[in-house]
Formats: structure tokens, sequence, C-alpha cells
């Protein structure tokens, strides 16, 4: 039987070098020398995860995405919070942004329209701060950092020895 490769993807918004930058800044000062902290080029807001795809899905979900019509939005990382069971340390907001949930929307309508099966859990948007993060909450401390989102990705990640490796295989302006 013939193998076909597939390869596990999702949909992010990557930051800009100075909200990078205040993301790591803000990590709770308790946290630091335990678990495994995100490296800085690697913070990303997962939009849609879409999982393991053929090539021919990744081709269908690329022209889907290729008619969106989003506008450049900014949003405000104002909690950090802690996800028990995965033991992840999160930077996120109260509220999705309303351009934010209509961007997952779109992208979730484009992946289905293309036969993926999409989580249909509540999307909690994140940025993954921490993993192996320790039991004992850190005191959330009030962070605001703004970030002005102007365009999406398409990202593949593998892993590898030194952990997941992500690499952008397209990108997209919001406009
Ligand atoms: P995480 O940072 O909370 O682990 C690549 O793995 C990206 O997809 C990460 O941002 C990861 O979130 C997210 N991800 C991995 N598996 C997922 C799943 N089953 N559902 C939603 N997002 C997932």
């Amino acid at each position: 039987m013939e193998r076909i490769l597939t390869e596990r993807l999702f949909f992010a918004l990557w930051p800009d070098a100075a909200t990078r930058a205040a993301l790591q800044a803000c990590m709770p000062r308790r946290t630091r020398g335990t678990g495994r902290p995100t490296p800085e080029e690697k913070l990303h807001l997962t939009v849609l995860f879409l999982g393991r795809m053929t090539p021919a899905a990744r081709r269908c979900v690329e022209s889907a995405a290729d008619t969106l019509h989003c506008q450049p939005f900014t949003m405000q990382f104002t909690r950090i919070g802690y996800f028990p069971r995965s033991r992840v340390l999160w930077a996120g907001m109260a509220e999705v942004p309303e351009a934010l949930a209509a961007l997952h929307e779109a992208l979730g309508n484009a992946a289905r329209s293309c036969g993926c099966e999409v989580e249909t859990r509540a999307y909690s948007p994140h940025i993954t701060l921490l993993r192996d993060a320790p039991g004992h909450l850190p005191a959330p401390e009030p962070v605001a950092i703004p970030w002005q989102v102007r365009d999406f990705a398409l990202v593949a990640s593998r892993t590898s020895a030194g952990g997941a490796r992500y690499e952008t295989l397209r990108s997209w302006p919001l406009q």
C-alpha cells in the first residue's frame, strides 16, 4: 500500500519581537528555574489546531485561507493562567477578542470544507510560557501587553531531540 506522508499542522499568530520579549519578561518570578520555558522565538498563539494532514488536504486548506478577509486587530494579554491537566503556564486574556474568534471560526470553516475534523471544544487562546510547570500555582501577576496582529500563518510542528520545532509554511496578511 502506498504510504502518504502527513504533517502535523496548525494555524498560528506569531508575535513580533517586542511582544515576545514583553511576554517572556512577564513570567512570574517564582517560576524561574522550574519547568521548560518556551524559547522566545517559539512563543506563539494557536488559532486552529489541524493535526495530521495529507498534502492534498493541506493544499485545500491553503486555497480556502486565500479567500478569507479578516481585518488586522490589536489584542491585549492581561492574564497569566495555569492548565493543571497539561501543567502549562500561559499568557492570555479574560475574553476572546471578537476579531480573533472570527478568525478562528473562519479557519475552522475552511478546514471543515476540506474534510478536516477540527476541535469542537470552546476555543481557549493562550501562549504557552512554561511546560511541566509546578503544581503550586504562582499568584497571577497583572500584565498588560498589547499586540498588533497583522498576519496569520500555517505552521508545521516537527519533533526533534530538542523538543518541538516549528516551521512556518505560509503566511497571510490580515487586510
Ligand atoms: P500548547 O502550546 O498549549 O501545547 C503546536 O503543537 C501548537 O498546537 C501548540 O500551540 C499547542 O498548544 C497546540 N496544540 C497541540 N495539540 C493540540 C490540540 N489537540 N488541540 C488544540 N491545540 C493543540
